[in-house]
């Protein structure tokens, strides 16, 4: 027979643990110089679209100035966010990438 407050004590370890980690969303910015294309291959490459969804996000980044392309943990949003640069410098084009805590 486990004490009741020793039941306390394991829920709120519990309670602890499971608590969802914040999350941070990965946010593409339109700009007037890098490639249609490319942007769609980023989306591809670095966040697992496929080729009709990764359009639909350029798209809506071109018309609407931004677009969510995924949420991660922080540090893989931070990984994701320097992997876009890289890649966009590596080619020459100044899209700009960055992440933000959702909500
Ligand atoms: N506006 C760019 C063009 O017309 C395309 C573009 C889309 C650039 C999305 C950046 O995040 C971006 N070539």
């Amino acid at each position: 027979q486990v004490p009741a407050g020793d039941d306390a004590v394991v829920l709120e370890r519990q309670s602890q643990r499971v608590e969802p980690p914040k999350m941070y969303q990965v946010v593409l910015l339109n700009d007037d110089f890098t490639p249609m294309e490319f942007v769609v291959l980023v989306l591809q490459e670095y966040f697992n679209k496929d080729r009709e969804t990764a359009t639909q996000i350029m798209l809506k980044i071109h018309i609407e100035g931004r677009g969510v392309c995924g949420v991660f943990t922080r540090d893989l949003a931070t990984t994701k966010v320097e992997q876009v640069l890289q890649a966009a410098r590596h080619h020459g084009h100044p899209l700009q990438c960055l992440s933000e805590p959702v909500e």
